[in-house]
């Protein structure tokens, strides 16, 4: 008796760890747009030169989820854990299925392309950990999705997977 009144403690401990750790790793929310995956270790060695630098090998892929509903990308807002942020200011349509790259660096966007440019040679998801978020243009949480290289990134790649 002894030993299964132990084995449950530990199962409701477990459980509760669980529960406590889901909102910052794997909220999930009503929302056709969410964070695909993000490239946050660039591959190769850091660099923000606008010209020669790596910035734009650092993305966060946004996926429309829905299986019937078209999303204009505009006025939606991507943070980091510290509040640093980017405003999609121009009209893109997301149909069912299709995705942006959200990349770093100066370039042109394209809707064909499925990629819109930060204008910031500065990277924004740090390489050991960060948290990500997705806001609707109302304002209200899209998604958001935490991550540490040591503990998200099983490969070390630099790239994760939030949903499939
Ligand atoms: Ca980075
Ligand atoms: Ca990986």
């Amino acid at each position: 008796m002894r030993t299964r009144h132990v084995l449950a403690l530990v199962a409701a401990a477990g459980s509760i760890a669980a529960l406590s750790a889901a909102p910052a790793q794997a909220a999930e929310y009503t929302s056709a747009l969410k964070l695909k995956g993000v490239q946050y270790d660039a591959p190769g060695s850091d660099s923000n030169s606008c010209s020669t630098g790596n910035t734009k090998d650092e993305y966060l892929t946004i996926k429309n989820y829905s299986a019937s509903a078209t999303v204009n990308l505009k006025g939606y807002v991507v943070k980091d854990a510290v509040g640093n942020s980017f405003t999609f200011t121009a009209s893109h349509s997301l149909q069912p299925g299709d995705y942006v790259k959200l990349r770093g660096g100066k370039g042109t966007d394209s809707d064909a392309k499925n990629v819109v440019y930060r204008q910031n040679c500065n990277f924004i998801w740090n390489n050991d950990k960060d948290t990500i978020y997705l806001y609707k243009p109302s304002g209200s949480r899209a998604d958001v999705h935490g991550y540490t290289k040591s503990g998200s990134d099983p490969d070390r790649n630099g790239y994760i997977t939030f949903h499939s």
